[in-house]
């Protein structure tokens, strides 16, 4: 059984204190109780300090374009669906320019865990406001504060009937690491958003502000219950819920190919002779 050190990857180049930190060690920590060897998954990012993610993690890797970990994610579960694919993508990586793919991975149902950085921020890109910015927010090109509303992703794929949506804190590693653990025991999409202190950018959400708002849901909470998921979703601002929000048991996408039905394509017979011919022509 792999331990926590065999996930070990590069040296990080994260700033001290950055809740990034608190997402690495929870998911490592999920990765050693879920008992999956480094070689038994795929984890793939987008760009962004987020996307420096696959970096800091040993097992197989793919840093990808800027809101694009998606794409990437569907195409390496079409190619091999016996491997499970993690997506880590940040606030404005996903939710911004990736926004379009999002949408169809929840539509579709495709087998990913999706684990999103959110703080509220373009962190690589040093500061500017993500689509998760508060209304109101200052920074150095909004002066006199954003003027957009803040963009909410567990209402949003609650609203999808997505299959599977909870909420985490990078500063409570213990119940984020069961939350990454719920995700990956889950079939289907699964979008966990986790709320992530940049302390170098974001002066407002800090994990003070985090403490005094953020609570659990209750043990007897529904998360089959997508009207009264759709209520928890709506929370934010003096009050954050934690955990699965709502869980929607429908079939994965992987389930309904035909082409993959009876093995993975990477187990199929590769290309005709022909097709080899014709590809080298290229080259
Ligand atoms: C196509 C493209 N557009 C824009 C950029 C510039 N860019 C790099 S990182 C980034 C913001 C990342 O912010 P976020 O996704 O919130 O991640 P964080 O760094 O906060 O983890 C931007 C706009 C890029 N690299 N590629
Ligand atoms: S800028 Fe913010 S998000 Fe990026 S490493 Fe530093 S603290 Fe973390």
């Amino acid at each position: 059984m792999a331990k926590f050190e065999d996930f070990e990857g590069r040296t990080s180049a994260w700033c001290p204190g950055c809740g990034n930190f608190g997402i690495l060690k929870s998911f490592k920590q999920a990765m050693v109780e879920l008992e999956l060897e480094p070689h038994q998954f795929t984890i793939v990012s987008g760009i962004g300090q987020s996307g420096k993610f696959p970096h800091y993690v040993r097992c197989n890797t793919f840093n990808g374009l800027h809101g694009r970990s998606l794409p990437v994610a569907t195409g390496l579960r079409l190619a091999n669906h016996r491997m499970p694919v993690f997506a880590f993508a940040g606030d404005g990586d996903c939710y911004g320019e990736g926004g379009n793919h999002l949408t169809h991975a929840i539509r579709r149902n495709i087998n990913v865990k999706l684990f999103v950085h959110d703080n509220q921020i373009y962190g690589l890109t040093k500061g500017q406001p993500s689509p998760t910015s508060m209304e109101g927010t200052v920074s150095k090109i909004q002066p006199m504060g954003l003027i957009s509303e803040s963009f909410n992703p567990v209402a949003y794929a609650t609203a999808l009937d997505c299959s599977f949506v909870a909420r985490g804190y990078a500063g409570d590693g213990d119940h984020l690491k069961e939350l990454i653990k719920k995700a990956v025991n889950h079939q289907g999409f699964s979008l966990v958003d986790i709320l992530q202190p940049c302390v170098t950018f974001n002066k407002v959400n800090t994990y003070d502000w985090y403490k005094e708002r953020c609570y659990y849901l209750e043990p007897e909470y529904d998360s089959h219950n997508r009207i009264k998921a759709f209520e928890r979703a709506l929370e934010y601002g003096e009050r954050i819920p934690l955990g699965v929000l709502y869980k929607s048991e429908r079939p994965c996408y992987e389930d309904r190919v035909p082409a993959i039905e009876a093995m993975p394509l990477v187990k199929q017979v590769s290309a005709p002779p022909v097709l080899k011919e014709l590809m080298e022509e290229f080259f």
